[in-house]
């Protein structure tokens, strides 16, 4: 866990475009973005995935999540517009960072269905 890239981005030992931040949740700008807003929502506590969430994590962090999504569409301005909320799990789901979070995605048409 010590390695995990977003829990160094939580513990401000790499640096990241923070946009949000509480006790329970972190929001930083993805560092690849595929799109002119592309923000990631992450727990401060290290979940590996969406599979791995506890009862208790799915009621206390995951309401918070979609809270800070809600407000940041709102302050970057694409609430209006609309946006893409994705989250990867597991290796076929196409997660790469084994640390759950939420993708922010704004800004330009989505497509469907996803690759
Ligand atoms: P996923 O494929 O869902 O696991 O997406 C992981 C995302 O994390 C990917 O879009 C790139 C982003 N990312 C990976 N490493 C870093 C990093 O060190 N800083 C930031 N800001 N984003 C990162």
């Amino acid at each position: 866990m010590s390695e995990c890239i977003f829990c160094k981005i939580v513990k401000g030992e790499i640096p990241a475009a923070i946009l949000y931040e509480d006790d329970k949740v972190v929001a930083f700008k993805d560092i690849q973005p595929t799109a002119p807003n592309h923000v990631l929502v992450i727990p401060k506590k290290h979940i590996v995935s969406m599979a791995h969430a506890t009862e208790e994590d799915l009621q206390e962090i995951l309401p918070q999540i979609f809270k800070v999504i809600q407000k940041l569409s709102q302050e970057l301005g694409i609430k209006e517009e609309g946006f893409r909320i994705v989250n990867n799990c597991g290796k076929q789901g196409g997660q790469t960072v084994d640390h759950l979070h939420f993708h922010l995605l704004g800004g330009r048409q989505m497509l469907w269905p996803p690759g």
